[in-house]
């Protein structure tokens, strides 16, 4: 049986638990927020399966429900929020407005968040930025789990990328993905549901191609498009971890010491003005990119993030269906707390 569920009624539930598991308003609140939105969307692999990896970090003590966020003083380019060892969304929503008046006075501006624990996607962050009519480019690393192009041994975190482009009166052009052939919650969706995985996703412990999801994560996830995919995850590495003074994935593991909890690490995320790249220059940056889109949709391609903006429309106008499993997993998670989880 399907239970349906309006948008404010699952954010209300996810908030309420994230607060019986201890966290304070600013965090269960950010949190809310984005898993809703990824169980709007039909992003189930950032959805609330994600709350279980929440509560774990939690009980674990590897993650700081209670944190406050703090903005460092300055005027330049680099807007530093520190997470205090909370999750990154708050954080996110803390640097967010002061990110957005320095790109605009300046051009360009990029905020760094600094020691947090990240688990969600980055398209929520791109469309927070679009929003204020601002190019957004986001990424982070997570924990080592890819294997470089070439090897066979996790090193790369699966390093997502994020990009967004405001377009006036419309769904901002948005992308978000991992580096990895698909990201790690992908993999572990599959194995929940006793699925197989596409071939070329992973090899195994011992560096072989593999299908079966429990040894994909306990070998190496593959970077996607092979060296290309390996030379952006590695950049990932470089930009959003050593240049912020955060960690790498190989460190975030070594911080961490598994898998099974949300890593700790930094995010990196830069916001440019069209209008004052395009200053001077002929053309107006928005309509060219207008022309750009309907090329691209006028042979029949899709724009990346259309079947999302689609689901999101019918959650919308028909609320978001979870299945009988999910409605009764976060009924649990209220009802016990820490406890429903080992
Ligand atoms: P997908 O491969 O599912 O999708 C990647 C992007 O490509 C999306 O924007 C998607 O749009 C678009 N797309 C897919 N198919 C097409 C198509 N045929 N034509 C045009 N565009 C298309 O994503 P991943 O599995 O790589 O990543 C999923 C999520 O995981 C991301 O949101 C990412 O941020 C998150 N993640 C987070 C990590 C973290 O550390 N926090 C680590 C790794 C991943 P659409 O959605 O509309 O299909
Ligand atoms: O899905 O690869 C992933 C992931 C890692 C950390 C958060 N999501």
């Amino acid at each position: 049986m399907q239970h349906i569920m309006s948008i404010p009624a699952l954010r209300d539930r996810i908030d309420a638990i994230l607060r019986r598991a201890g966290m304070n308003d600013i965090q269960a609140r950010a949190l809310a927020t984005v898993i809703t939105a990824g169980e709007r969307d039909a992003c189930k692999s950032h959805g609330i399966y994600r709350i279980e990896g929440v509560l774990r970090t939690l009980k674990a003590g590897k993650v700081n429900g209670n944190a406050h966020p703090m903005l460092h003083p300055g005027e330049g380019p680099i807007v530093r929020v520190d997470a205090c060892g909370g999750f990154s969304s708050p954080a996110f929503e803390m640097g967010l407005p002061v990110l957005v008046d320095r790109a605009r006075r300046l051009g360009l501006a990029a905020m760094v968040v600094n020691d947090c624990t990240h688990f969600s996607a980055l398209w929520p962050e791109v469309e927070a930025v679009t929003e204020h009519g601002l190019a957004a480019l986001v990424m982070c690393p997570s924990y080592a789990s890819v294997a470089p192009a070439g090897g066979n041994r996790p090193l790369l975190g699966t390093n997502p990328l994020a990009f967004g482009w405001p377009r006036p009166d419309r769904a901002p052009y948005v992308f978000d993905f991992a580096t990895s052939v698909a990201a790690r919650g992908e993999i572990e969706l599959h194995r929940r549901a006793g699925k197989p995985l596409p071939e070329g996703w992973a090899v195994d412990a011992e560096g072989r191609p593999t299908t079966d999801p429990g040894a994909a994560l306990a070998g190496a996830m593959l970077p996607f498009g092979g060296h290309k995919g390996s030379a952006i995850g590695t950049m990932i590495e470089l930009l959003a971890g050593a240049m912020i003074g955060d960690l790498t994935s190989p460190e975030a593991l070594a911080h961490l010491g598994t898998t099974t909890l949300a890593p700790m690490h930094g995010e990196l995320v830069l916001a440019f003005s069209p209008e004052a790249f395009a200053a001077g220059r002929p053309g107006n940056p928005f309509a060219r990119a207008e022309a750009l889109f309907d090329a691209i949709t006028g042979q029949g391609a899709r724009l990346p993030s259309e079947r999302r903006f689609a689901a999101r429309a019918k959650a919308e106008a028909r609320g978001i269906e979870l299945t009988e499993a999910e409605a009764a997993q976060l009924q649990r998670f209220l009802d016990l707390g820490l406890d429903a989880v080992g």
